[in-house]
């Protein structure tokens, strides 16, 4: 154990700063064994807060060289210095405070702070970073402008940027330079930003709807100089939509992007210099799947409209994160939604709701999208501040409709631009500007849990009424064991017997009535009786997923398959496919069943063959519920039995309709030249599906065509979707050869050596828990790589089920030994790797106590990170 423990912070304590910022100027001197940062901070006593005596600023692993208060050096006894801090004493009211630091970038292995990754120097702050840069208020509700001056060899790092306008650039003594830049927007330091390197530089231009032109600027290692028209496409294409939908104009003249291999996450929003990981943003139809394309103009959208949903209006405290996170996540799913097929985006975010964001809410790190305690914030950027927190936004705009809500949006940036704000002021802007109290809503940010919808209709055929009582409630989540209703938009239809949508009367006597409705449960329970219902309909219950609850009502298989193949929402259509496999599998694990229900198999036939259906829809209705679904479905996992019967029905569908999956492969394959359009997208989709579960079942045909798709591929998604099969089948020699082939011809490239090690390590057959280590001792895998870490350790941990809940406890073994011996280089990766094995309670007792057990082993470690501590301590506490 730990010598101290770390302490939890509240929510309650927040307190206004002491102090605020009028300016800062930094000035930045790189070396190859440091760097010496200077930081002039023009100070003040806050007028709004309690007063102190003292100045506080925040500061880690930093080598203090020197304090000056208005430019006098203080002497020892005016100030203090501890591992976390640097106390001036007695200050003024107001003042210029100079603080001189050393600190060591090359030796930054936690990748926050200042750091190096393939000979650039770049930083990452948020959320607490900038601390381990210099002494600073490092909270986002101090916001200062920004001047920094940087100071670098001139040929190592020829490029020097920073947030904002360069001002000066100019030679020094002894080969170096420097390069000053500012930035007039008051920002929190968590923005700030600084690149050093040998960066080629590919720009472009975006004329704003106010007639400004702005430079658009990408800087990459001269290796991927081809890799940047994919990202500053998306990038305009953000710009014009974010005027367009929500009236907001870029404000800089320039704006940055940077790619750096080394990243702890997708990508950072600092204020006109977005630091990206190079697999979120570099791009070329050779070496990127069509999803990677897909994700690549989401993340680059999204670090863009953090510029306002973020930068200019930012958060007053890290509780407040959902306020950017999860307004922002919206606003990408919307881009993204116009840019391509709004029913297919759907259904992607939905199933990461459901399969990873259920699980969170039902694990030990339950936590509301405004938690109201953490120990450690970087253990907040969870499937919940980010995506629970969108879908609350997304209710948001359902409640108030999309003009509405834009009123909102519109006082919201008005009122706060240039603040840090929290979760509340979003919600009143929009009360304000719709004149709606949203007091019950507001429980969506403060109670955790997913909300249950139990669901009973009755038919009247006599009077023609067709009724649901609606019951909600929330399990209890740690810390809250008592849940109030929430407030719930419930989307519905009503299909008659030929699959059309009836009317939604709510009255004898409405006329008019809309087919489609958004009811508002506010209540424990609710009856709605729909009139002039002619016979008993089938009920299309939240449709869209307007709300992040469970749905529990009894569907026949019949009524599934019905909707399947009518309901009018298509989000509706691919639910009640899966809620219909999911039935099945369940049915095979529990007796009821003994043999794959007929009718599934006749269901997937005639998705494979109607070519009328929209392919896209198709490709995503034939992908069965994924284990981490099933497992999140279950009360006591049992992760052997449900990869048994998921893949006895993959079999049997496979071997049934061979003929058509062969057909359906023909069908989607040749034809025109590589294309982005949605169409070609989903034609590939659909023909890679079609060629995987073939090979499932070693269909040898199926690998003769695999082997010539992956020969003859003009495209990533092509050759990789080839690539996958073969490994996932039982042609070993052939995924031998093709790994062995994938290898020498890309080891070169970082995006493609982690696609060839997690097509590895999340493949049942070929990522043996022996196979898996192996690749940890590969050549081509780093350790100070997060990206390598991931593809290897992440992917066989969160995709390789069958593998990794191995009944000897090896594989919960492995992921453990491998986090303790990665904790003291970067914990924030640590951390996010033991996820999998927080959720043991969940699990049958068989697999529960050795991943118990795991936790133990990891918490009986010396000292641990506070990220990592925190994750096993809760997830042990009873
Ligand atoms: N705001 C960053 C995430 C920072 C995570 C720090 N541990 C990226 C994003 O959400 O846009
Ligand atoms: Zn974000």
């Amino acid at each position: 154990m730990r010598d101290t423990q770390p302490r939890a912070i509240y929510l309650k304590d927040y307190r206004k700063p002491a102090f605020l910022v009028d300016s800062v100027s930094l000035c930045f001197e790189l070396f190859e064994d440091g760097a010496r940062v200077t930081a002039i901070q023009h100070l003040y006593r806050n007028p709004e807060a309690e007063q102190e005596r003292d100045l506080v600023l925040d500061g880690e692993e930093l080598q203090l060289e020197g304090v000056l208060l208005d430019g006098q050096p203080l002497n020892a006894d005016h100030y203090d210095v501890d591992s976390t801090s640097l106390r001036v004493k007695a200050v003024p009211d107001r003042f210029e405070l100079t603080v001189t630091t050393w600190i060591r970038p090359q030796e930054n292995t936690r990748l926050e702070g200042l750091y190096k990754s393939s000979g650039m120097f770049c930083t990452q702050c948020e959320a607490e970073g900038f601390r381990r840069i210099t002494y600073y208020l490092d909270r986002p509700d101090v916001m200062a402008p920004f001047s920094t001056r940087i100071e670098a060899d001139r040929k190592r790092y020829p490029v020097l940027l920073s947030n904002g306008n360069e001002v000066e650039r100019g030679d020094l003594d002894g080969g170096r330079h420097f390069v000053t830049w500012e930035d007039p927007f008051p920002k929190p330091c968590y923005l700030f930003a600084l690149v050093a390197g040998d960066l080629v530089e590919q720009t472009d231009s975006f004329r704003t709807q106010s007639g400004r032109d702005v430079s658009l600027r990408m800087y990459v290692e001269p290796r991927n100089s081809h890799k940047t028209e994919h990202a500053l496409d998306s990038l305009k294409r953000a710009m014009r939509w974010d005027e367009e939908v929500y009236g907001r104009e870029y404000d800089l003249d320039i704006f940055m992007i940077v790619a750096v291999d080394d990243f702890n996450m997708g990508a950072m929003e600092n204020k006109g210099l977005n630091i990206f990981n190079s697999s979120c943003v570099l791009a070329n139809p050779e070496t990127t799947t069509d999803l990677a394309f897909q994700r690549i103009e989401s993340i680059v959208a999204h670090e863009y409209f953090h510029n306002w949903s973020g930068n200019r209006v930012t958060c007053r405290d890290w509780f407040q994160l959902s306020l950017k996170e999860g307004f922002t996540v919206f606003r990408d799913a919307c881009f993204s939604a116009d840019m391509g097929s709004p029913t297919v985006k759907r259904i992607e975010d939905v199933n990461m709701i459901r399969t990873a964001q259920f699980a969170e809410d039902a694990g030990p790190m339950a936590h509301p999208v405004r938690p109201d305690s953490y120990m450690e914030i970087s253990n907040f950027y969870t499937v919940t501040v980010y995506e629970k927190g969108a879908e609350v936004v997304r209710m948001i705009h359902t409640l108030m409709g999309p003009e509405g809500f834009r009123k909102g949006s519109d006082l919201y940036f008005s009122r706060h631009d240039g603040q840090a704000v929290t979760t509340d002021d979003f919600v009143k802007a929009m009360e304000d500007a719709n004149g709606r109290d949203l007091g019950q809503f507001r429980r969506w940010y403060e109670q955790a849990g997913t909300p249950v919808l139990t669901i009973e209709d009755h038919y009247d055929r006599d009077a023609g009424t067709y009724t649901l009582t609606i019951r909600q409630s929330c399990p209890p989540t740690p810390g809250q064991t008592e849940k109030a209703p929430f407030h719930i938009p419930f989307a519905l239809g009503l299909l008659d017997d030929l699959g059309r949508d009836l009317p939604l009367k709510l009255s004898a006597d409405e006329a008019d009535a809309p087919t489609s409705r958004v009811l508002e449960l506010t209540e424990p329970e609710h009856r709605f009786v729909f009139h002039g219902v002619p016979r008993r309909p089938v009920p299309s219950l939240l449709r869209h997923f307007s709300a992040p609850v469970r749905v529990q009502y009894p569907w026949t298989r019949e009524q599934l398959m019905f909707l399947m193949s009518h309901d009018s929402d298509g989000f509706n259509r691919w639910d009640a496919g899966q809620r219909l496999a999911v039935d099945v599998i369940r049915a095979l694990m529990d007796g009821s069943d003994d043999a794959v229900d007929e009718r599934l198999v006749e269901a997937y036939r005639r998705l494979l063959t109607d070519a009328d259906l929209d392919q896209a829809l198709v490709s995503l209705m034939l992908a069965l519920p994924t284990e981490a679904y099933l497992i999140e479905l279950s009360d006591a996992a049992a992760p052997d039995r449900i990869h048994e019967a998921r893949d006895r029905v993959l079999t049997q569908l496979a071997t049934s309709l061979r003929d058509e999956l062969l057909a359906c492969y023909r069908r989607n394959t040749g034809g025109a030249a590589f294309s982005l359009e949605p169409e070609a997208v989903a034609r590939r989709a659909l023909r890679n599906t079609a060629l995987n579960w073939l090979l499932y079942i070693d269909d040898e045909m199926a690998r003769d065509i695999a082997l010539n798709q992956y020969e003859a591929a003009s495209n990533m998604t092509d050759r990789a979707g080839a690539l996958r099969a073969i490994v996932n089948s039982g042609f070993v020699a052939e995924r031998e050869r093709l790994l062995r082939h994938f290898h020498e011809r890309w080891h070169n490239d970082p995006q493609m050596v982690e696609q060839w090690f997690s097509v590895q390590s999340g493949s049942v057959r070929c990522g043996s828990l022996e196979h898996v280590r192996g690749l940890l001792g590969h050549a081509s895998f780093d350790w100070k790589n997060p990206n390598k870490i991931r593809s290897v350790i992440g992917v066989f941990a969160n995709q390789n089920l069958a593998r990794f809940h191995a009944e000897d406890g090896s594989g919960y073994r492995f992921l453990a030994e491998q986090i303790i011996g990665l904790d003291p280089h970067n914990p924030q990766i640590a951390a996010r790797l033991a996820g999998p094995l927080t959720r043991w309670r969940k699990y049958d007792a068989r697999f529960a106590s050795q991943m118990r057990q795991a936790l133990e082993s990891i918490m009986q470690q010396g000292s641990l990170s506070r990220d990592l501590y925190e994750v096993v301590h809760k997830s042990l506490k009873d």
